[in-house]
């Protein structure tokens, strides 16, 4: 199947979804957002154990919502369209595959809403992320006044969303909001890589790790470690602990089913 402004393909066992607009900056419209729902409905397979997010062109990983589209949005079909990118991009952070996000421009608005709610960023030096919806006389709505504080800190996160402005990869590396920053055309390769070692990892410790970090971001610290204590009962009971275990002893590499 093919969709009308985002391409599917798959390396090995590692997925490469490209948001490709790129005329647009890759700006996510409805149509866009369509094909993203769609298409991780009808291809995350057990097959997919990792999932890499990217944008097409040199110059954007994604400019933002599509200001033409939100121009014509009044406060009923606004909710609307806040809930279902919030719906869609905390789909995509509760994967419990690792989602690398490969950034190889600007990630704006819209776009760093979609960064930050991958589980990783692999960065170009080339590339810009900031919240500007304060220009347009609006605020994020696909996450960024929650996940931002969370990644950066409450000040920082302030600092873009009150100014609007835009840092760059280094400061972003910085901040904690970029994992590596690495040189321009080595940006998809390196994520493609990253994913690739993180999808060998033993699938139920994978899942859950992100459980219990997601889970638990955000509640106190006791329920949060309820969570992993649950969580932690849970992987001794699995074959995959008792096979990461005996090839830790027996000095050679675990062989994990996902079981
Ligand atoms: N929406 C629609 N079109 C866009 C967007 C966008 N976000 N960003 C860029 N484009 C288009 C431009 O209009 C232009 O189209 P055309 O060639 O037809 O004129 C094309 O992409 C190229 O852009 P520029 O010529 O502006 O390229 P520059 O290199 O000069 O500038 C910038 C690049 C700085 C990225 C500039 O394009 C820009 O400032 N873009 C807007 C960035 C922005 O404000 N993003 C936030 C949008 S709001 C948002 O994301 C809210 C999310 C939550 C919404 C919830 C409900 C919908």
């Amino acid at each position: 199947m093919s969709y009308e402004n985002i391409l599917w393909e798959v390396d090995g066992n590692v997925g490469i979804l490209t948001i490709n607009r790129p005329k647009a900056l890759n700006a996510l419209n409805g149509a866009t957002l369509n094909d993203i729902e769609a298409c991780l409905k009808k291809n995350l397979s057990d097959s997919i154990r990792a999932l890499v997010i990217t944008g097409a062109g040199e110059k954007s990983f994604v400019a933002g919502a599509d200001i033409a589209e939100i121009h014509d949005l009044d406060a009923s079909i606004g909710l609307t369209f806040t809930e279902r990118g919030n719906k869609l991009f905390s789909q995509i952070e509760s994967l419990s595959i690792p989602v690398v996000a490969a950034i190889g421009g600007f990630a704006l608005g819209g776009g760093c809403e979609l960064a930050m709610c991958c589980h990783l960023r692999i960065v170009s030096e080339k590339a810009k992320f900031g919240q500007p919806e304060i220009k347009l006389g609006i605020i994020p709505g696909y996450g960024g006044t929650q996940r931002l504080s969370r990644i950066v800190g409450t000040g920082r996160a302030l600092d873009l969303l009150l100014s609007g402005r835009m840092i760059d990869a280094n400061t972003a590396f910085q901040w904690g909001l970029a994992n590596e920053v690495v040189a321009h055309e080595q940006t998809l390769a390196r994520a493609k890589e990253l994913a690739g070692q993180l999808a060998t990892a033993a699938p139920l410790a994978r899942k859950a790790i992100l459980e219990s970090v997601f889970q638990g971001a955000g509640q106190p610290l006791a329920d949060g470690l309820k969570i992993e204590e649950r969580l932690f009962a849970f992987c001794c009971g699995t074959s995959d602990k008792n096979e990461g275990t005996a090839a830790f002893l027996e000095k050679r590499e675990a062989n994990f089913t996902g079981k």
